[in-house]
């Protein structure tokens, strides 16, 4: 008796809860709130700017300015550097590295896409396994001090308790995404956000810690996170990355130069190669160090955006950094639309800024999309995208590069 007793019980509040989640269901036509936990770790790799070896824009053999932002002799450290990066892992182990979708290799440097529906709790367990202190601090989401993962006077005195991680330790941050850090009424089904290190941020960074957070309505991800109705997402970092001002500065210039002592460290030179005034980029040492790339790539090298005609794609476009990070990204080809406005250059992004852009490309062919900025693309901000035609397949396309993973040397 007792027992049929307690099974009713447990029936009628089994019930009861099942009808509570319909109800929801039906309210918003979406699955109940998740709790989505990602494993993130801060690695060191040497990265290069450019895999492919050659100005992929242009097909030739680096020349002129793109020859002295890539060129390693023994007075410049050229293309690849030493650099910490976040990568994703499959559990608290970190013992199995989670790949990155094949159509995600364009992010290069960029850290894993975290994803969450609004409503949702994101948990990011944080491992460095870097040598340095580094931290994750996002944009958009709610946060408690514990996972704001920024160091500042207001609770230093227990750094590791507000999310600062020393090399070799662990921290879990929680965020809760509430509406607004959702799509408004004028986006589409999602929206992005940026998480970096913010441990001293210049340095970590410019280092690499950096990744974007994609948040899509409510009743409008797929059970990966990604927007329902978009084809394909493309996600680009034009970034002028200092890398005079990164935390690997010093290793980058003892590993690579022979006698780094009598290395010119402010050599600057307001000339461009053939001779004439360039102040906004000119030569020289520190000038050299200045990476003015998409998803840390240069003159076009890495893997190949690529989509096809009448495809809804959408595109999350990032800044970050110096001051010279102010930029118009710029597609060939192709219109997209902001906020229902058809443009082809983006309205000015600068540090720490994301527009969402939508497209549906009508024009095949493969294109330029690149800074407007005169100075940032000469230093190499510049890359393609390809527009096959309907039916034709992802797969069977060569890209212009391997996949960026096959880059990342790991320690
Ligand atoms: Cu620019």
């Amino acid at each position: 008796m007792k027992t049929q007793v307690v099974l009713l019980l447990s029936c009628f509040v089994c019930l009861n809860a099942h009808s509570q989640t319909a109800r929801l269901n039906k309210t918003d036509g979406a699955s109940a709130p998740k709790v989505r936990t990602y494993y993130l770790c801060a690695e060191e790799v040497d990265w290069d700017y450019t895999p492919d070896g050659k100005d992929m824009m242009m097909g030739t053999d680096f020349s002129g300015y793109s020859r002295v932002f890539t060129e390693h002799n023994d007075k410049r450290i050229g293309h690849t550097y030493r650099k910490a990066v976040f990568h994703e892992y499959t559990d608290a182990t970190f013992t199995t590295l989670k790949p990155r979708p094949a159509e995600l290799a364009h992010m290069g440097l960029l850290g894993p896409v975290i994803r969450a529906e609004v409503g949702d709790t994101i948990k990011v367990v944080l491992r460095n396994n870097a040598s340095f202190p580094f931290s994750l601090h996002p944009h958009g989401v709610s946060y408690d001090r514990d996972s704001e993962g920024a160091m500042y006077a207001d609770g230093m005195e227990h750094p590791e308790a507000n999310g600062l991680v020393p090399p070799g330790k662990t921290h879990t941050y929680t965020w809760l995404v509430r509406k607004e850090a959702g799509p408004g009424p004028q986006d589409g089904s999602s929206i992005a956000w940026l998480y970096h290190s913010h441990n001293f941020e210049p340095k970590d960074v410019n280092a690499g810690l950096i990744g974007a957070i994609v948040i899509t309505r409510k009743g409008m991800a797929r059970p990966d996170g990604s927007p329902k109705d978009i084809a394909h997402e493309f996600f680009s970092l034009f970034m002028i990355i200092d890398e005079n001002q990164s935390r690997y500065f010093d290793h980058n210039l003892k590993a690579n130069i022979a006698n780094p002592e009598k290395i010119e460290r402010s050599e600057y030179v307001p000339l461009d190669p053939e001779g004439n005034g360039d102040l906004p980029l000119g030569t020289g040492f520190a000038t050299s160090n200045m990476k003015a790339s998409i998803n840390g790539y240069l003159f076009s090298n890495g893997p190949l955006m690529t989509m096809r005609k009448g495809d809804h794609v959408r595109w999350y476009v990032m800044t970050m950094g110096i001051g010279f990070n102010f930029h118009t990204p710029h597609w060939h080809g192709n219109l997209v639309s902001v906020r229902g406005q058809y443009m082809d250059v983006l309205p000015t992004i600068g540090p720490a800024q994301i527009i969402t852009a939508d497209m549906v490309p009508d024009k095949v062919g493969t294109w330029m999309f690149h800074c407007h900025v005169d100075d940032h693309m000469k230093g190499g901000m510049q890359t393609l995208y390809r527009v096959l035609d309907k039916g034709e397949s992802l797969q069977s396309t060569a890209s212009t590069a391997s996949a960026s993973v096959e880059h990342v040397a790991h320690k």
